[in-house]
C-alpha cells in the first residue's frame, strides 16, 4: 500500500482528511465527466480546508491519495469493480480496480481515515438475491459515510431493513425521510434526524469511546433542484431493467449497466444529478471532518 505524502501528514497531524472512491469514477460515470467530477472534488476539499484522498488499486497496487495522473491512468486501464471482499485478487494479480464503498470504507479503516464520501450505497436489488457488500462492510469498520442514501434501482424498502440488520447507524440529514436519487426522498421514514455536520462528529466520537464497531451513514439528499420526477426515473429505470434481464446481465455488472442506460434515456441529466448529489456530499464530508479533527 501506498499513502501520498499529504495524506500521511494530515493524518500524523490530526488534519481532516475526507476518503474518495473510485468506482463512482471509473464504473458509474462515463468520460470526461468523472475526470472533471475528480478535478471539482480535489477543488471543493482544498477550498475547505481539507486533504482528497482517492483510492483504489493501481496495477496491484494500494493507493490512498491517488493523484489526478493515476486516477487517469486507473480509468483507462478498463479497472475491475472490487468490493472488500476482492481486494486480496486484485493485489496479488497485480490488476487495477476501482473501489466500490465497501473496499473503500475498509481501506480508509486500515489507514485510519475517519470519513468518507460517495453518491449512494449499493443495497438490496430487486428480484434475484443481489445484496451488496458495502452494508456488511459497514457493520464492521467504524466511519463516517455521507450518501445520498441509495440510487432507486435498488430496493429501498428492504435496503433500509437491511442497514438495521447489520446495525448501521442511519441518520438523515436535515430529513425525516431516507433520501434516494434521482428522485430527492423516498416514502420511507427515518428514525433520526441531525441538523448539524457537529452532531455526527459527536455520535462517531461516542461511538469510538464505546468501542462499538460499524459505521454511520449520514443519507444527505440529492439538492432539489437537480432532481428528477419519480414517474419518469422509474420509467427509465424499468426500461433498463428490462434490458438487464434480457440480455442476462447480472451481479456486479449490473449497476454500472443501468446507470449508464439511465443516462442514455434521459438525455444526460442522471449524469448531471450524480454528479451535483456527489459534489454535495463531499462538502459535508469536509464540514464532518473538520468538526472531528477540532474535537480531538
Ligand atoms: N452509486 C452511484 N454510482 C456508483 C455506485 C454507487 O451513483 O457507481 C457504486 C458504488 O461504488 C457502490 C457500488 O459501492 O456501486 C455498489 O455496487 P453493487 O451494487 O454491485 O454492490
Ligand atoms: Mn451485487
Amino acid at each position: 500500500m501506498r499513502i501520498s505524502r499529504e495524506v500521511t501528514e494530515s493524518l500524523e497531524k490530526g488534519l481532516p482528511v475526507v476518503a474518495l472512491e473510485t468506482t463512482v469514477l471509473a464504473h458509474g460515470l462515463p468520460h470526461p465527466q468523472n475526470l472533471e467530477l475528480a478535478r471539482e472534488i480535489d477543488e471543493i476539499c482544498r477550498s475547505n480546508g481539507v486533504v482528497p484522498a482517492p483510492i483504489g488499486i493501481l496495477r496491484g497496487e494500494i493507493i490512498v491519495g491517488m493523484s489526478f495522473e493515476e486516477l487517469n491512468i486507473l480509468i483507462s486501464d478498463e479497472p475491475l469493480k472490487i468490493g472488500t471482499r476482492e481486494i486480496p485478487y486484485a493485489v496479488a494479480m497485480k490488476k487495477s480496480a476501482a473501489t466500490t464503498v465497501s473496499a473503500t470504507v475498509r481501506i480508509a479503516k486500515i489507514v485510519g481515515i475517519d470519513v468518507f464520501a460517495t453518491g449512494g450505497i449499493g443495497g438490496v436489488h430487486p428480484g434475484d438475491w443481489d445484496v451488496s457488500q458495502d452494508i456488511t462492510e459497514m457493520c464492521k469498520s467504524a466511519c463516517i459515510v455521507v450518501s445520498s442514501g441509495c440510487k432507486s434501482i435498488l430496493d429501498v424498502r428492504k435496503t433500509i431493513e437491511f442497514l438495521e440488520t447489520f446495525q448501521v447507524t442511519v441518520v438523515g440529514y436535515k430529513t425525516k425521510k431516507f433520501p434516494i436519487f434521482y428522485e430527492g426522498l423516498s416514502d420511507y421514514d427515518l428514525d433520526y434526524t441531525v441538523e448539524h455536520p457537529e452532531e455526527v462528529a459527536t455520535m462517531f466520537k461516542l461511538k469510538r469511546e464505546l468501542a462499538m464497531e460499524g459505521s454511520i451513514l449520514v443519507a444527505n439528499p440529492i439538492p432539489s433542484e437537480y432532481a428528477i420526477s419519480e414517474s419518469e426515473v422509474q420509467a427509465l429505470i424499468n426500461t433498463a431493467l428490462t434490458e438487464c434481464f434480457e440480455r442476462g446481465i447480472t451481479g456486479k455488472a449490473v449497476t454500472p449497466y443501468l446507470l449508464s442506460r439511465v443516462a442514455e434515456l434521459s438525455g444526460g441529466r442522471t449524469i448531471k444529478a450524480n454528479v451535483e448529489l456527489i459534489k454535495n456530499n463531499v462538502k459535508l464530508a469536509c464540514e464532518i471532518a473538520k468538526e472531528l479533527t477540532e474535537m480531538r
